[in-house]
């Protein structure tokens, strides 16, 4: 069947406009070895090891499979350390499809997230945002700002099905800028498909509310891009008058209402590596080339190979593609419906690059201080090989805060990886641990670093949580 946008639908489903030309294998690890590699991890997804995964949905990030013509950009990578042809082509590439002035490279997302702070925050200056994500708040506490959470009430509550949960409240973003001075201001962050609150999208009419107050209030909007794509689509999909527009215009059109931003382009330019700060400040580019070369890397290549400058380059130009874009969101989609139609409590509306499920709901008898999220994606992971990642107390509680925010489990599907079958099985997976929630027990944590806990962290379970998790669904699934 074909949808009025010329993308195939199979049973609902975008098809992928791709087929498989290179494969890497993959299989599942017999119980014993699975429960080895979970003890050795200390019970921390972050901390397996690859080859002990069966389906490696922790991340998004650095993931997703690069095209024939990402491929064959590479082989005319110009390694020169300055005036590479590599970083005039990446540099035409931004222009043509979001419109900013300047662009600078960097290693990775967080690479621009600390070139921006570094420039842009000074000690006791606000950064009010949608939510945060770890490492834009950690770059700009560490220059001193303080993040101010702007993000609507909806933003999280995991069961509202409001459909633009990355809307920035404008009453208080209002309030916020009306009672300090322009100076105490660094900037307004806005996220595309606000990733801490389950992939959610902002929609055009609040952004556009957002830059008129920063515009009557003199202080720079920053977007965080890097799923500005799928938020384009989330608007195209939504938003009442927008679906007429391309994919390509309204990608445009969201960028044309700030002032810059930051991307880790590890999602959606489809490439292993890579970041970018894209600003229209000629002053503001400035300071940051002048920040890049202690950081980075002369600003040319920003710490990047010539030929990992031209795969995003082509990596950014295919971010536009509206069926390739379609493709990815609506795996997310179909993976959420499976899990829905089985009763397993999942993030509504299904955000753009993962389904989430909420462990609060899911391990209702795991007191949060006993870590449900961590303890799930443990599970998961003994269960059927499947790996996810923890977004909930252990990764979003700020010191010692108290914290009783979102305890999200999220598997995040790369982009062009995997076939519905994969997620087929992994929704099998998490529905037999779901049959078997009320056996597992919560977590201790034995070692806890001081940035960022969540990447190193170690637990051990408060009881019999082996026995638990990997009993009977195991041995269905190994024999
Ligand atoms: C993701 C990541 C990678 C990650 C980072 C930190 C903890 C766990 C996983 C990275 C992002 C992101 C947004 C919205 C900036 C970065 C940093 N996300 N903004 O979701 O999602 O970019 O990783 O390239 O440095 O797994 P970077």
């Amino acid at each position: 069947m074909r949808a009025p946008t010329g993308a195939v639908t199979i049973r609902g489903v975008a098809a992928p406009p791709w087929k498989i030309k290179v494969v890497e294998p993959i299989a599942l690890r017999p119980e014993p070895l699975r429960r080895r590699a979970l003890l050795d991890a200390g019970f921390n997804t972050f901390l397996l090891r690859s080859e002990d995964v069966f389906v490696d949905l922790l991340t998004d990030s650095g993931t997703s499979a690069v095209s024939q013509e990402q491929r064959a950009a590479m082989e005319l990578g110009d390694e020169a350390y300055a005036g590479s042809r590599s970083f005039f082509r990446l540099e035409a590439a931004v222009r043509e499809v979001y419109g900013f002035r300047h662009v600078i490279p960097t290693h990775q997302g967080r690479g621009a997230e600390h070139l921006l702070a570094k420039a842009l925050v000074k000690p006791g200056q606000l950064v009010p945002s949608n939510l945060y994500f770890t490492t834009s708040r950690e770059h700009v506490e560490l220059a001193g700002g303080v993040w101010v959470d702007v993000s609507i009430a909806e933003a999280i509550d995991p069961e509202s099905t409001h459909p633009f949960k990355g809307n920035l409240d404008l009453a208080q973003l209002e309030r916020v800028l009306a009672a300090a001075a322009p100076e105490r201001i660094a900037y307004v962050r806005v996220e595309a498909c606000v990733n801490m609150a389950g992939g959610q999208p902002f929609s055009l009419a609040n952004l556009t509310g957002v830059r008129e107050l920063t515009r009557a209030h003199g202080v720079p909007l920053i977007l965080d891009g890097t799923r500005l794509s799928e938020n384009a689509l989330f608007i195209k999909d939504r938003e009442p008058g927008e679906s007429e527009r391309t994919l390509p215009e309204l990608i445009a059109a969201i960028a044309a209402l700030t002032d810059g931003a930051i991307f880790s382009s590890k999602k959606g330019h489809f490439v292993p590596i890579g970041g970018l700060l894209a600003v229209n400040d000629d002053g503001l580019a400035q300071a940051a080339r002048e920040l890049v070369v202690i950081y980075e890397g002369f600003p040319h290549y920003g710490g990047l190979a010539g030929h990992d400058l031209e795969a995003l380059a082509q990596g950014i130009r295919e971010a536009t593609a509206e069926p390739v874009v379609r493709h990815y969101v609506s795996q997310s989609a179909h993976l959420a419906s499976l899990l829905l139609e089985r009763g397993v409590p999942i993030v509504v509306p299904v955000g753009a690059h993962a389904v989430f499920l909420d462990a609060k709901r899911f391990l209702p008898h795991v007191p949060q201080d006993e870590f449900p999220a961590q303890t799930l994606a443990a599970a998961l992971y003994l269960a059927g090989g499947v790996r996810s990642m923890e977004r909930g107390i252990v990764s979003g509680q700020h010191g010692t805060d108290p914290y009783t925010g979102l305890e999200l489990v999220r598997l995040t599907i790369p982009r062009r990886v995997y076939t519905q079958e994969h997620l087929d099985y992994v929704a099998d997976v998490v529905t037999e641990v779901y049959a078997r929630r009320e056996l597992l027990p919560g977590l201790r944590m034995t070692y806890e670093p001081a940035h960022l806990r969540f990447f190193q962290a170690r637990f051990e379970p408060r009881a019999a949580f082996l026995e638990a998790a990997s009993a009977p669904a195991a041995t269905a699934i190994d024999g």
